[in-house]
C-alpha cells in the first residue's frame, strides 16, 4: 500500500460513475521504477478491477525549453514506453494545453480516477487547478519526487536547512521504505493497445530552441540513470565529501539531470546507498548531527544534499509564491539590497556579453561556457557564477531574472526547483544569514575570485574547458 501521507485528493468528487482505467497524468515523474503515483494508480486500478493507462502531455511551446532539454526528455519517454509494454501499460502522448488535453482524454477513455505527480513550480499547479475544475471524477496528486511529501514534512516556509533538516529526519525512517513490486489488476490485459507514439513525427514538430544542442556526454533514461548511479556508489561515494567542491576533479554524481526529468527516484539512490555500504539509515542521520569521517562521512554530507538541500528548495517553492524573484527573498535581505540599489558597480555587463562569457572575469567565463557547452555548471562555480551576475548588473531585479533565463536555456537540470531556490540563495540570502555589510551586496554573503583560488587550481579549470 502506497503510504496515504503521500497522496492528496485535489477536487471534492467523491466517486466516480464511470467504470474506464485509471489514468495516471505523468508529468515531473517520468520513469516506471520506484514510481508512488504510478504504484498507486494500480493500487487503485487493483481495487476497481479496470486497467492503468499513462498519459504525458507536452506542451508545444514551453517557453525556453531547448533542444538540449526535449531531446533529453523524449528519450527517456521513449524508453520508458517500452518498459510500460512490457506491463501491457498503455502510453498516451498529448501534445498542447494540459488543462484541455487531459481533461478531453480522461473523457474520452471515460476514466474513473485520474493521479497525478506533484510539483510545487507554477505551471504544474495552475493546470491541476484547472483540470480539478473541470473534471467529474477524483483527481489525487502523489509527491513521487521527494520521500518525505512536501506537505507532510513542513506546512510552512522554512527558514534554511537548519529547521527543515530536523523534521526531515524525524520522519525519514516511516517514509525510507522500499518500493513495492508493481502489481496490476487482472483487467490490465484488456488495455486496447491500439496506437504506438510516432517519435519522429512529434520531434518533428516541436518548436524548440534548436540553437541550444542536445549533449553527447550524457545519456537519457532509466536505465543510463541506473548506471550513474551504481558508478557513483562504488567509485566516487568514498571521496565525495573532499571532491565534491573541487570543480577539476569529477566529484559529484552527475545525477542531477535524472532527478530532474524524475527518470530516477531520490529514494532509490538513498536506498541503494545504504544497501550497498550496509549502511542504516539512523547511521546515516546521527553522523550528519554529529561530522564523521570514512564512509559514513561521505554518505551523510551526500544525503545532506540529496534529501535535505534538495527537499528544502521543493519546500520554498511550493510555500513561496515569488520563488523566481526578488520578492521572494526573506524582509532583511530585501532591505539590506535596496539600501546597497545605487552603489557604484565597478562593472556593468548586458544579457548578451554575460551569455557570450565576455567578462574580464576568466574564471566565471569558463563557469559560463560550462553551462553552455556541457549543459550543467559545477556546483561550487553556479554559486560565484550567480553571485556575480549581481555584482555586474544595474539591479537585483534585473541579475535575478538573467541568472533564471541562463540556467533555464542551458543547463538541462534547470527550470527546477534547485535551481530557483539556488539563484534565490545566492542572490538573496534565502536559507542564509545576514554577512558583513559591503558594497552592492549589503549583507548578502559575498564570494570572491580570491576565496575560488584559495579552493581549486583556477588554471586547470580554466584549461580543461578550453580543451573543450
Ligand atoms: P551532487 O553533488 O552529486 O548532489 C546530488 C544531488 O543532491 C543533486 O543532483 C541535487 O538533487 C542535490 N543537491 C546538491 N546540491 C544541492 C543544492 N545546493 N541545493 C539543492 N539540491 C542540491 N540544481 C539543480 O538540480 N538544478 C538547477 O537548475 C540548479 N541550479 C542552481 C543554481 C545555483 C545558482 C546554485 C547555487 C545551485 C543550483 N543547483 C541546481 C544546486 C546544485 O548546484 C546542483 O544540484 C548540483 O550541482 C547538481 O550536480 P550533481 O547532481 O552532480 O550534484
Ligand atoms: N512536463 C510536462 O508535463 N510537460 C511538458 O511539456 C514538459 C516539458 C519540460 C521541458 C523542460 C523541462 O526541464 C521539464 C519539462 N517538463 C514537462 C517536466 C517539468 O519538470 C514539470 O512538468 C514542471 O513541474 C512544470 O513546471
Amino acid at each position: 500500500m502506497v503510504h496515504q501521507g503521500r497522496v492528496r485528493q485535489i477536487n471534492k468528487i467523491a466517486a466516480s460513475k464511470e467504470i474506464g482505467p485509471v489514468v495516471y497524468w505523468m508529468s515531473r515523474d517520468q520513469r516506471v521504477r520506484d514510481n508512488w503515483a504510478f504504484l498507486y494508480a494500480c493500487e487503485r486500478a487493483r481495487a476497481l478491477n479496470v486497467p492503468v493507462i499513462v498519459a504525458f502531455c507536452l506542451r508545444k511551446k514551453f517557453a525556453h525549453a531547448t533542444e538540449r532539454m526535449v531531446d533529453f526528455m523524449l528519450s527517456g519517454l521513449a524508453e520508458m514506453e517500452k518498459e510500460l509494454a512490457v506491463k501491457h501499460v498503455p502510453f498516451y502522448f498529448l501534445m498542447g494545453h494540459p488543462q484541455v488535453e487531459l481533461v478531453q482524454f480522461t473523457r474520452a477513455h471515460e476514466a474513473s480516477i485520474l493521479i497525478s505527480d506533484f510539483s510545487p513550480l507554477r505551471h504544474h499547479r495552475a493546470w491541476q487547478k484547472h483540470i480539478a475544475d473541470k473534471v467529474r471524477i477524483p483527481f489525487y496528486e502523489v509527491d513521487a519526487h521527494n520521500i518525505v511529501p512536501a506537505w507532510v514534512a513542513s506546512q510552512k516556509q522554512e527558514f534554511g536547512a537548519y529547521t527543515l533538516r530536523p523534521k526531515l529526519h524525524k520522519l525519514l525512517p516511516e517514509y525510507l521504505e522500499e518500493f513495492p513490486r508493481t502489481v496490476l489488476s487482472p483487467a490490465q490485459k484488456s488495455a486496447s493497445f491500439l496506437h504506438k507514439t510516432d517519435w519522429a513525427w512529434i520531434r518533428s514538430h516541436i518548436s524548440s530552441d534548436h540553437a541550444v544542442r542536445s549533449l553527447k556526454w550524457i545519456i537519457p533514461g532509466e536505465a543510463a540513470a541506473r548506471k550513474v548511479l551504481a558508478h557513483f556508489l562504488s567509485t566516487k561515494l568514498r571521496t565525495y565529501d573532499t571532491d565534491r567542491n573541487d570543480p577539476t576533479l569529477d566529484g559529484q554524481s552527475n545525477l542531477s539531470p535524472y532527478l530532474h526529468f524524475g527518470q530516477l527516484s531520490a529514494q532509490r539512490v538513498v536506498l541503494d546507498l545504504l544497501a550497498s555500504h550496509g549502511l542504516h539509515v539512523h547511521d546515516v542521520l546521527d553522523k550528519a548531527k554529529n561530522g564523521a569521517a570514512g564512509a559514513r562521512g561521505n554518505a551523510a554530507a551526500f544525503i545532506e544534499e540529496l534529501v535535505v538541500r534538495r527537499e528544502l528548495s521543493d519546500n520554498f517553492c511550493f510555500y513561496n509564491p515569488h520563488y523566481e524573484s526578488p520578492k521572494g527573498y526573506p524582509a532583511w535581505a530585501q532591505k539590506t539590497l535596496h539600501e546597497h540599489a545605487r552603489d557604484k558597480r565597478e562593472y556593468v555587463y548586458t544579457l548578451a556579453e554575460l551569455e557570450q562569457g565576455r567578462t574580464h572575469d576568466e574564471l566565471w567565463n569558463a563557469a559560463q561556457a560550462e553551462m553552455v557547452q556541457r549543459g550543467k555548471m559545477h556546483g561550487y562555480l553556479r554559486m560565484y557564477w550567480a553571485k556575480k551576475i549581481l555584482e555586474w548588473t544595474r539591479s537585483v531585479t534585473e541579475a535575478h531574472r538573467i541568472a533564471v533565463y541562463l540556467n533555464d536555456t542551458y543547463s538541462l537540470d534547470g527550470r527546477d526547483p534547485n535551481g530557483y531556490a539556488g539563484i534565490a540563495w545566492s542572490l538573496g540570502g534565502v536559507h542564509d544569514r545576514a554577512w558583513f555589510e559591503r558594497s552592492v551586496f549589503g549583507k548578502i554573503r559575498y564570494m570572491s575570485y580570491g576565496g575560488a583560488k584559495s579552493k581549486f587550481a583556477i588554471q586547470k579549470y580554466i584549461d580543461i574547458l578550453k580543451k573543450g
